[in-house]
Parts: structure tokens; sequence; C-alpha cells
């Protein structure tokens, strides 16, 4: 990475406000250098084990499925998430991924891409940084993000299939548009979808919060992995005990302590 100011910093941070600006997505590609694409391979490969592998019927809006919504409500279509995360207890100090995801310098880029003038990780002890991992079979089916700023590294790529496919802006702050969402959802959004091919070590930018998204199904034998990264402008982040459970499997007192007077700010 360059240093913070120089010109190719400059130049980098330039292009990625561009394409987000445009396309609420920017990949720079080949982030890590090739000599380290095995090893983040690799400490992914270890990890994987120990995500938490369950199935839950879930919406694209991550609302209860008993919500009392109009019948043609996009919240009212139940999709399969079959991805699992590790937790970022479970990710040793010295794994890259958990070195970048607490390196100053990694997070002013990050801050200077989205233009924030703040970055925070979250105090979350699970959630601010997981393995995702997409088994064949599954996928983690479409859907918007709490979060507004989402980085991503694919570090295994599958054989087949697992793309990331995403809806530019299909929303904004003042219109859901339901009745793109739905065509999304039922599949005859094909108009509205873009696709990215990601390679192990490239670095994804994203708006998720407004652009709906999936990693389609993973086909053939091998499993599909990403870091997630996640930050916020705000500090203090941490998830309710709920979500997290059915994220994780289980819960630490922090969750437990959310709700009383804590004053934290809550993911969901
Ligand atoms: O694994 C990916 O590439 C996407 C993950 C994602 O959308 C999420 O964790 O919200
Ligand atoms: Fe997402």
């Amino acid at each position: 990475m360059d240093t913070p100011g120089n010109e190719g910093w400059l130049a980098a941070v330039r292009n990625a406000r561009a394409e987000l600006a445009a396309e609420g997505c920017c990949v720079l590609r080949g982030f890590i250098k090739p000599e380290l694409v095995s090893t983040l391979r690799d400490e992914g490969v270890a990890l994987a084990p120990h995500a938490y592998y369950t199935v839950e019927n879930v919406n694209a809006y991550n609302i209860p499925l008993d919500a009392d919504l109009p019948p043609d409500h996009p919240g009212r279509i139940v999709l399969r998430r079959g991805n699992a995360f590790v937790a970022r207890d479970l990710i040793p100090a010295e794994a890259l991924i958990q070195r970048l995801y607490t390196d100053a310098r990694f997070q002013r880029f990050v801050a200077d891409c989205f233009g924030l003038a703040e970055l925070h990780e979250y105090t979350d002890p699970l959630a601010g940084l997981c393995l995702n991992v997409v088994a064949p079979g599954m996928s983690h089916p479409w859907h918007f993000d709490t979060n507004e700023f989402t980085v991503s590294m694919l570090t295994q790529e599958p054989e087949c299939g697992g793309v990331f496919e995403y809806c530019p802006s299909i929303r904004s702050r003042e219109a859901e548009n339901f009745a793109d969402v739905r065509a999304v959802l039922t599949g005859h959004g094909e108009r509205l979808i873009r696709r990215l091919e990601l390679r192990p070590g490239d670095l994804q930018l994203f708006q998720g919060r407004f652009s709906l998204h999936r990693v389609s199904p993973v086909g053939g034998t091998v499993q599909r992995h990403s870091a997630i990264f996640a930050y916020s402008d705000t500090p203090g982040l941490i998830g309710t005990a709920e979500r997290t459970r059915q994220l994780f499997g289980r819960v630490l007192p922090d969750h437990l302590a959310v709700g009383e007077a804590r004053g934290d700010r809550l993911l969901d």
C-alpha cells in the first residue's frame, strides 16, 4: 500500500470514489501481493471448519418472517441462507485478514475511499471480522446489509458458481423500490443484475445497504471463502443477542449486556 497522501494513494482513492459514486461498488485488483495469496487461502482453509454451519430461512430485509406485510411485499419471499461465518474471536491475531482489519493505514485508506472522516472497527467481538464460507450446494441469498460500508476479500474461489451478483442502488434512503426488488427475487430482474469476477486477494468496497446482492449457489467441490471486514463511521457497534445467536450459534457477555443502558449502537 502507498503512503497516505502520496500520488499513488490519492490516485487509488480518486478512482475508488468515482466507482463507488457510479456503481456503489469498487474492486481493487491484486490488492494482496501474489506471493501472499496462497497464505491468504491456506489461513482461510484452516479456519473454515470452525464456521457455524446452519441453514436458516430468511428474507432480503432480515426482518422476521412472520412480520405483517402487504401481500406483494418482497419481504414475504422466503430465501434459504446456507452460508456459514467464522467469528472474529476464532481468527488468530497473526492471520493476514486480522492484521489487515486492524491496520491503521488500511483503515485510513478505506475511510478515504468511502469519503469518511472516521472509521471504526466494531466493538462486537464476533461480527467485526468474519470468514464467510459458502459450501458447494449452498448460497448466500439476496439481501441488503445493515451496515453502509462493507469491505471484503475473496480468499478462496470455488470451481464454479459462487458469483457475487448485485443490483446497484436498487433502493435509496427515499425509495424502497419494492417492484424491482421483487423482480430480482422472483427471477425476472436480469436487467438489474451486475456480476463481479473476483480473484483471491482482490479488495472489494461495497455499499450494500442500497444495493441488493448475493453470492449465487456454489457448484463443484470447493468451498468459496471470503473475508468480511465490517467498519462503521460511529464507534461502539455491537449486535443483539438474538441476531448474534443466529449468525454464530453463540453469544458472549457483551451481547447479553446490549439492551441494558450502555449507550451502545445496535447492529440491526
Ligand atoms: O461473501 C461475500 O462476498 C459477500 C458477503 C455479504 O454480502 C455479507 O456478508 O453481507
Ligand atoms: Fe452483504
